[in-house]
């Protein structure tokens, strides 16, 4: 390789891992030039889990100039050894699965069971697939040279923290970009534990920086002048932030943002796996997910039967320890997040929808809310319009079809929803003329690095995932 080869240091255990990880800058791991370090907890417990070094902007353009650097070099790569470098990356996360399950449970507070069958999975999935990209880009169709839009500041949030670095980094990389990548203030943990299978790998340095701290470390590095793309999942609110700041340059940016999903349920639905589906939709990763399905729109025909089996279903959810294979319902990421959920829960009582809550052992510390749901609720409700993003359900019904797509639309969102039904006739029809990134039929929360995602109206603009997701990163 035209690169210093950086020697893999010795596999850890996440024990040794945990604790006091610095910036990483340059393919080192270094302290922050004004020794600033801030604490992460264990969402379930409230224990300190480890001191991380804080980013500041002195930080940030230290990693922008190492990010530069390396992409004279990494860009001029054969996309065929860039490839080698994803597909190393990719077979490490399959390698270390469990230790990264183990870390992203412990700082986000999700499920292991989630952690190990579905984050990691697809985590390495996405390497796999843009690695398979990055030797075949001069021959899809985007002319001879498609070409490299240089440093990519990355910003992502806390719900999905390595696959939400996954969708970054691995789209970037493939196309020859380098990458300064922020993580959560909440989860930054799988971030540097990934810095590090970068260093397992041989990756080059300076092409993968990754800088841990809040939002003003997150400002600085979209606003930083020789950064050329930006990309940010989050909350509506930082993603207009993010819009504004970056529209007097010539930067490019990809936005995913909130969402409130409609999943639409009609008469002729399997209602045992629609109930299945409503609870995946909604209570996967306590609900902290952008296109979670948070408004069941149920025929009213069916509506006593399907939500009689649906209070059953959820009575039987176990909440608890995230570490404990069987648990179902892990904590809410941050005391942050349970005020805001706690808060819109309180307001839609005091409107006046109906309130039920799942009965469980709420443990001691820790962040935690029950699967609850909401009836009686009509669209100009909060609990209808705003995102909860938590445990909550908004129940609404409708009788013919149109009326499902009209109060399904009636969204400042458009990221998700889904359709139950037996017709096929009838999950297209309805389909076609609903207003969100993806649809789902007689399922819900399903992902394939394959297939593009991202949203309509103000769950934000560009796609990420499948072929769509390498254009962001493109010239061509
Ligand atoms: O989001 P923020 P928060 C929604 C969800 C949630 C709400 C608030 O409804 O309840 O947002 O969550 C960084 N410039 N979603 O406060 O603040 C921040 O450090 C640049 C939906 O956690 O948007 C973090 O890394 N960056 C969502 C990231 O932005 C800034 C996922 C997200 O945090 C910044 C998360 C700034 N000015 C929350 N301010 C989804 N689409 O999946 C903060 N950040």
């Amino acid at each position: 390789s035209a690169f210093e080869y950086a020697p893999a240091p010795e596999s850890r255990s996440v024990v040794d891992i945990a604790p006091n990880y610095g910036l990483f800058i340059d393919g080192e791991f270094v302290e922050a030039a004004d020794g600033k370090v801030f604490k992460t907890v264990s969402p379930a417990t409230e224990e300190v889990l480890s001191e991380v070094a804080q980013a500041g902007t002195e930080d940030v353009d230290r990693a922008v100039k190492a990010a530069r650097k390396a992409f004279e070099k990494w860009s001029a790569l054969p996309g065929s050894e860039r490839a080698k470098y994803l597909f190393r990356i990719a077979r490490i996360i399959q390698e270390r699965s469990r230790e990264l399950a183990v870390l992203e449970t412990l700082d986000n507070g999700k499920p292991i069971k989630e952690t190990r069958d579905a984050d990691l999975p697809l985590v390495a999935a996405h390497f796999f697939y843009y690695a398979g990209w990055a030797d075949k880009l001069d021959h899809a169709g985007y002319g001879a040279n498609p070409r490299p839009l240089g440093v990519a500041g990355q910003v992502i949030p806390w719900n999905f923290p390595l696959l939400m670095l996954a969708w970054k980094i691995a789209p970037a990389l493939a196309t020859g970009n380098t990458v300064v990548l922020k993580p959560a203030e909440t989860t930054p943990l799988t971030a540097l534990f990934f810095a590090d299978i970068c260093r397992q790998a041989g990756l080059p340095k300076g092409v993968v920086n990754i800088l841990p701290g809040y939002g003003e470390t997150g400002a600085a590095l979209v606003a930083h002048p020789d950064v050329n793309k930006v990309a940010f999942t989050g909350s509506t609110a930082v993603g207009k932030a993010i819009a504004r700041s970056v529209a007097g340059t010539d930067k490019k940016v990809t936005l995913e943002l909130g969402g409130k999903g409609a999943n639409i349920v009609f008469d002729d639905a399997p209602i045992d796996q629609a109930v299945e589906g409503i609870v995946n939709g909604i209570f996967f990763n306590q609900g902290q997910v952008c296109c979670a399905g948070s408004r069941l729109l149920v025929q009213e025909s069916i509506q006593d039967e399907l939500l009689d089996s649906l209070k059953r279903r959820l009575s039987t959810l176990r909440l608890g320890d995230p570490l404990d294979k069987n648990t179902d319902i892990g904590a809410i990421n941050s005391s942050e997040q349970l005020a805001r959920i706690t808060s819109l829960v309180e307001q839609g009582e005091a409107e006046g929808a109906e309130r039920w809550t799942a009965a469980c052992d709420i443990p001691d510390a820790g962040y935690w809310f029950a699967p609850t749901l909401f009836t009686n609720v009509t669209q100009a409700h909060t609990v209808a319009r705003d995102e909860i993003f938590g445990p909550v359900l908004s129940v609404l019904t409708f009788r013919t079809p149109d009326e499902a797509v009209a109060k399904a639309n009636n969204s400042q969102y458009g990221l998700s929803a889904g359709i139950w039904s037996e017709k096929g006739s009838r999950i297209l029809a309805v389909a076609n003329k609903l207003r969100a990134g993806v649809v789902w039929a007689n399922t819900f929360n399903k992902f394939d690095p394959t297939s593009p995602f991202g949203g309509y109206k103000e769950s934000g603009f560009g796609r990420e995932g499948g072929r769509h997701g390498l254009e962001a990163y493109l010239d061509v």
